[in-house]
């Protein structure tokens, strides 16, 4: 049987980084992607201190070139993955869509869309193979409802939601499972690649407790500790003083 490894994108920060702590604890072994090298490398030496197997993937998910490079090279790493957590993403502001930037657009649908089919599209065909593998997206609770200057960002994840439901349709009897993870707010460096702004990144989580990435983790590590007859489809999390994209209860 395989061992456990797990192909964690984005996990520089955030829930990726989060997600990596706690599959790393669980005896995982990893591959961890994201472009800030630095941050790989720290994380990597952390975790190995700690008894885990940990390489990493420090490509930019934008450029499909650099994905295939990466996985032509490293087949025999891909051949061992059992998990894909296809975290990585951003959103790119908040203006309206008659004043946004064409630039936004493309960078948060290359990301959020067309890098994660990209290596999804490379994992596949390994988990077909084995008869084993799970692929874990991060869509959102913007994925299925849209809120105003959210719109190309809510499209991005209503998009992740078509393509798990998509790969689970089309990975049926081959033993792969697909789940897709839809948080509310979650507190982590997000608002700051939204807004390019400390200060207003605050102000999204102010006199309310969002989530954290550790929520996150542990929400994607009990789907992945489900026994393999068992597929988590689904699942919406939001913080207990958010009821909607757009109600938010504030204790100032
Ligand atoms: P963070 O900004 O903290 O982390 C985002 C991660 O994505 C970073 O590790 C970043 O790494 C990586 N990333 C971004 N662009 C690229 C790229 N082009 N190539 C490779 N890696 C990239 O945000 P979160 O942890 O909050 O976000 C993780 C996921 O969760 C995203 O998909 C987001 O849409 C989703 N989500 C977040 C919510 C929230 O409220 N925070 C709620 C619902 C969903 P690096 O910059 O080093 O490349
Ligand atoms: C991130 C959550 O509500 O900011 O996906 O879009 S939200």
């Amino acid at each position: 049987m395989l061992k456990k490894c797990a192909f964690v994108t984005g996990a520089t920060a955030g829930i990726g980084e989060a997600t990596a702590r706690r599959l790393a604890g669980e005896g995982y072994a990893l591959i961890l992607g994201g472009r800030r090298k630095d941050r790989l490398e720290k994380l990597q030496t952390e975790l190995q201190a700690a008894g885990a197997q940990v390489r990493i993937a420090p490509f930019d998910l934008r450029e499909r070139a650099s994905i295939e490079e990466f996985c032509k090279t490293h087949q025999d790493w891909l051949s061992e993955v059992t998990v894909l957590v296809n975290n990585a993403g951003l959103a790119m502001g908040t203006e309206k869509m008659q004043d946004a930037s064409l630039d936004d657009w493309d960078v948060m649908i290359d990301t959020n869309v067309k890098g994660l089919l990209a290596l999804t599209r490379q994992l596949l065909p390994h988990f077909v193979k084995n008869k084993n593998g799970h692929v874990v997206n991060l869509g959102s609770v913007a994925g299925r409802w849209v809120y105003p200057g959210g719109g190309v960002y809510c499209a991005s994840k209503f998009a992740v939601r078509a393509i798990s439901e998509g790969l689970r349709m089309d990975l049926a009897g081959t033993g792969v499972r697909v789940t897709n993870i839809e948080p509310g707010m979650v507190e982590t460096e997000f608002s700051v690649v939204r807004f390019g702004d400390e200060r207003k990144a605050k102000a999204v989580y102010q006199g309310m407790t969002p989530l954290s990435g550790a929520d996150i983790a542990d929400t994607i590590a009990w789907c992945l500790s489900r026994p393999a007859h068992v597929n988590i489809q689904e699942l919406v999390i939001y913080p207990t003083d958010q009821a909607h994209v757009g109600q938010v209860h504030r204790h100032t």
